[in-house]
C-alpha cells in the first residue's frame, strides 16, 4: 500500500465558466459575446445547442455555492462574462453585471469558498469582434481597462486572478481551425491573436502590480505533452515541435520573453510570424505569482509531411478513451509539471482544470459515473509523484463542478460531478462528487 497524501493547506477546488453555465445571456444588461454569435450560426454547435440558458448559475449561484460547501471545496474558480461589465467591451460600464458577480462572490465567501477569477474564459463581447478581435491591438486596451474595473470593484474579495483561461484555444482552435468562435482559418491571424492576448496577459499584470492589489494573479494555459513513436530524429523533431505549437508557444513568453525559436524558425519558413512591436517581449515577462495549468489528454506523435502545416500527426497507439475520444494519458501529466519545473522553475502552480467527460448510468435518481473517479483517481496519483519530485502545485481544480455547455458539442458531453438536468436545471451529485469529497476530507488515498 502506497499513501498519496497531499499537504494540510492544499486549495482542492472546481471549476467552471461563464458561458458554459450562466445563462441569462439577455439579462442584467448584458451585450451579446462572440459564443452567442458563433452558437446561432447554422452548423457550429451540435444540435444548434447556445449558452442562452446554459445551468442556469446566474439565477442559481447560491445552489452552486451550497453544493461546493457540500463538497467541501476549498475554492471555486469561476470566470467573469466580461459583455457583464461592458456590454460593448469598452465604453459604458454595465453595474449591474458588477452586482451579480459580487452576489456570488459574497456567497462564496459567506460559505466559506475562496474565490479563484478568470477574467476571460473566451466570452469575448462582440461589439469588439466587430471591430476585428483579438486580431485588433486595440482590444489589448479594452481588456485592461475591463481587468482594471474588476481588480477595483473586488479588491480585498477576490485574491486570486488569472488573466486568462487557454491562450491555445482563443488563438489557434478559434482562429487556425475554426472549431470556437469566432470560426476563422487563418494561420497568420491565429499568431496575431495569440501575441495580442499575451501582450494583453502582460499589461493586465503591469497594472495589477500599479494598482497595488490584494492577492496574486496568473494565467491558465492548457497542455498536451506528444512523446514520439519513434527515436528517428524526424519524429522526434515533429513532436518537438507540436510541443513547441501547444505549450512552449505561451510559456516561453511568459516566463523567458522569447518565442520558442524551434517555432518561429519552422513558421518563417512557411511565410508567418508573431507581430511583434519592440517592447512587447518584456511586456509580457511580466513576473507572475503563479501558473495555472490546464491537463486532460496528450498522446504519440510521429512525422508526417502531409501532417498540415506542422507535418505533425498523432498515432493511436490504442490508449484508453474517455467518451471525448480523448487519449487517458495520466503519464503525460507527470511529464508535463516536470518539464514545467525543469524549464520555468518552482513556481507555484495551480492545476486549473483536469478532468473527463463520461456518460453516467441513472438508477433510482443516482448517477453512477465510475470511469470519471477513476480518471480522477490516476491523475491524482500522477500529481502526487510531480509533487513529490518537487513540483510546486499548491492545489487542484477539477473541471467542472457540474454538467455544462462544451462549446461546440453542446450540451452532448457532460464534465460535471454533479449531473444538471437542462430542462429543469435541477442538480444532482453523482458519484465522482461523493467521491471527490471524501477525497477532499482525507487529503489523499490509498493505493
Ligand atoms: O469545457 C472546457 C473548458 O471550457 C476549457 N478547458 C477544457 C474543458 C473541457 O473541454
Amino acid at each position: 500500500m502506497t499513501m498519496i497524501q497531499f499537504p494540510k493547506d492544499f486549495i482542492w477546488g472546481s471549476a467552471t465558466s461563464s458561458y458554459q453555465i450562466e445563462g441569462a445571456y439577455n439579462e442584467g444588461g448584458r451585450g451579446l459575446s462572440i459564443w452567442d454569435t458563433f452558437a446561432r450560426t447554422e452548423g457550429k454547435v451540435l444540435n444548434g445547442d447556445t449558452g442562452d440558458l446554459a445551468c442556469d448559475s446566474y439565477h442559481r449561484y447560491a445552489e452552486d455555492a451550497a453544493l461546493l460547501r457540500g463538497l467541501g471545496a476549498k475554492a471555486y474558480r469561476f470566470s467573469v462574462a466580461w459583455p457583464r461589465i461592458f456590454p460593448q467591451g469598452d465604453g459604458e460600464l454595465n453595474i449591474e453585471g458588477l452586482e451579480y458577480y459580487h452576489r456570488l462572490v459574497d456567497e462564496l465567501i459567506a460559505n466559506g469558498i475562496e474565490p479563484m477569477c478568470t477574467l476571460y474564459h473566451w466570452d469575448l463581447p462582440q461589439a469588439l469582434q466587430d471591430r476585428g478581435g483579438w486580431g485588433n491591438r486595440e482590444t489589448i486596451d479594452a481588456f485592461v481597462n475591463y481587468a482594471e474595473t474588476m481588480f477595483k470593484s473586488f479588491q480585498g474579495k477576490i485574491k486570486t486572478w488569472i488573466t486568462f483561461n487557454e491562450p491555445w484555444c482563443v488563438s489557434f482552435l478559434s482562429n487556425e481551425l475554426g472549431d470556437h468562435a469566432p470560426g476563422n482559418r487563418d494561420f497568420q491571424l491565429a499568431l496575431n491573436v495569440a501575441h495580442h492576448l499575451l501582450v494583453a496577459h502582460g499589461e493586465t499584470v503591469k497594472r495589477f502590480r500599479e494598482l497595488g492589489v490584494e492577492g496574486q494573479i496568473g494565467i491558465a494555459p492548457n497542455t498536451e505533452w506528444f512523446e514520439p513513436f519513434t527515436r528517428k530524429p524526424e519524429d522526434v523533431e515533429a513532436c518537438n515541435r507540436r510541443n513547441a505549437y501547444f505549450n512552449n508557444w505561451f510559456f516561453d513568453p511568459v516566463f523567458k520573453g522569447e518565442y520558442p525559436q524551434i517555432a518561429l524558425d519552422w513558421y518563417k519558413a512557411k511565410g508567418f510570424a508573431p507581430p511583434v512591436l519592440p517592447g512587447d517581449m518584456e511586456t509580457i515577462a511580466q513576473k507572475v505569482d503563479f501558473l495555472g495549468i490546464n491537463y486532460y489528454t496528450g498522446g504519440v506523435g510521429r512525422y508526417n509531411p502531409e501532417g498540415g502545416l506542422l507535418e505533425f500527426e498523432a498515432v493511436d497507439t490504442g490508449m484508453e478513451k474517455t467518451d471525448f475520444n480523448w487519449n487517458i494519458y495520466p503519464h503525460g501529466f507527470l511529464t508535463i509539471l516536470n518539464w514545467v519545473k525543469d524549464n520555468y522553475g518552482t513556481i507555484p502552480v495551480y492545476i486549473t482544470e483536469n478532468g473527463a467527460y463520461y456518460e453516467s448510468e441513472e438508477s433510482g435518481g443516482e448517477y453512477h459515473d465510475p470511469r470519471r473517479i477513476e480518471y480522477i483517481r490516476r491523475h491524482l496519483i500522477q500529481l502526487y509523484r510531480a509533487m513529490e519530485s518537487g513540483v510546486n502545485v499548491k492545489g487542484y481544480f477539477q473541471w467542472s463542478l457540474m454538467d455544462n455547455f462544451e462549446w461546440a458539442f453542446g450540451y452532448t458531453k457532460p464534465f460535471g460531478l454533479v449531473h444538471v438536468d437542462f430542462k429543469t436545471f435541477k442538480r444532482t451529485p453523482k458519484d465522482s462528487y461523493y467521491w471527490y469529497k471524501e477525497i477532499i476530507a482525507q487529503g489523499g488515498f490509498e493505493i
